[in-house]
């Protein structure tokens, strides 16, 4: 049994199309439904009609990335009772129609984090990058943080005092929307309200954010458990604290404790090689060891990092991740199960045609069809399975 191939779909209004996914050799879709405002209910009769879309093209809809977590739960608000009955809505639909397996993030207020999205590349492709020097001048010179300053290497300091002063007014606003960006699709933050958050953030802290995690997985158990739901946590990205803001699903110890905190079936991973591989202390292939009987899915990518933590994606098969490692104990794991389990080329270059089109940061098609094409190769060698 081979892990089975997807590919992120934005919807409708992807320029990579379901055809383009078809001739990449993806058999499998991974999307959501990111016109619903985070933490409404989504209807039963919109993720049929997604689905209808998908199966129309011979394809079929295997993963929810993502049902958003509403910042009302991660903060555990008064209003999060509300958005918890939302959420537990929202998973009995996806499962009354067929739908069990789904990815969140517990990330507070933005989703992944880069600081430039057209990184060139030797061959001329482009690759999304972070940049510690870049994350400071937004933090220090743009969000104005009070003591952001303390949480930066003096090196870093130093190089972002000189880089901001030689960044142009829109040098400084690219800069601001790389930042602020998470999912293109749905809603942008502004400075005031990223603000805001990180002072609720910084009361709640590590400890309360880990025991948030712990109140919602809690509160959606028993509808995961009874319609067959896998939730799938995403790790944090980059995995480690960024503009003060707590992170606890980063490490290795993370994941334990997540798993541990409320220790039943439907409580699983995401494993994204590419996120704890940004880690500098992270071993992909020990976390993966770790973790891998609650893999649900996976997003296999690779990252290279410098001395200074700074990382840019790298070709899937290159990079500081050991990806034929990984793959083999991903097809190992694989083996036991009685679902295979799904895994998408995670981000690819802007690369060829790619670099003539407008596509969704770090999912453009040929880019992808690469990583895909490698990725599929690496497992048949792996397992021998023809
Ligand atoms: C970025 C993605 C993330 C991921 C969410 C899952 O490309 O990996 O945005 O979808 O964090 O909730």
């Amino acid at each position: 049994m081979k892990l089975l191939q997807s590919w992120r779909w934005y919807g409708p209004n992807d320029p990579v199309t379901l055809q383009d996914v078809k001739q990449a050799g993806a058999s499998n879709i991974v999307t959501a439904l990111h016109y619903i405002p985070h933490g409404e209910v989504w209807p039963i009769a919109d993720i049929e009609e997604r689905k209808r879309l998908i199966e129309a093209e011979g394809l079929s809809w295997t993963v929810v990335e993502s049902v958003p977590v509403h910042e009302a739960i991660k903060t555990r608000a008064p209003e999060a009772e509300h958005y918890l009955e939302n959420y537990r809505k929202t998973l009995g639909n996806l499962a009354a129609c067929g739908i069990t397996t789904v990815c969140y993030n517990f990330m507070p207020v933005l989703d992944w984090t880069r600081t430039q999205l057209d990184m060139e590349m030797t061959d001329g492709s482009k690759a999304l990058y972070f940049d510690w020097v870049d994350l400071a001048v937004f933090d220090i010179f743009l969000l104005k943080r009070e003591g952001a300053e303390a949480d930066y290497a003096t090196e870093v300091l130093q190089q972002a005092e000189a880089r901001y002063a030689q960044m142009t007014e829109s040098d400084l606003d690219a800069l601001s929307q790389v930042v602020l960006m998470g999912i293109p699709t749905e809603a942008d933050i502004t400075l005031e309200h990223l603000s805001r958050s990180i002072e609720i953030y910084k009361a709640i802290g590590f400890d309360g954010l880990r025991d948030n995690l712990a109140f919602f997985l809690s509160s959606i158990a028993d509808v995961c458990t009874a319609s067959g739901i896998k939730m799938t946590i995403h790790p944090d990205d980059p995995p480690y604290p960024i503009l003060g803001l707590p992170r606890i699903a980063s490490t290795k110890a993370d994941f334990l404790a997540i798993l541990k905190g409320v220790d039943q079936a439907f409580n699983g991973v995401c494993f994204c090689t590419g996120s704890l591989g940004a880690g500098k202390d992270n071993d992909v292939v020990e976390i993966l060891k770790a973790v891998k009987d609650r893999i649900y899915f996976a997003h296999l990518r690779n990252v290279k990092k410098d001395a200074m933590g700074n990382f840019y994606e790298a070709d899937h098969l290159g990079g500081d991740v050991n990806m034929y490692e990984v793959m083999k104990v991903l097809c190992e794991e694989n083996a036991k199960r009685a679902e295979p389990i799904p895994f998408r080329p995670d981000h690819g270059h802007q690369m060829l045609d790619d670099l003539h089109k407008q596509s969704n940061p770090g999912y453009s098609a040929i880019g992808r069809l690469r990583g895909l094409a490698e990725l599929r190769g690496l497992e048949l060698g792996v397992t021998g399975d023809y």
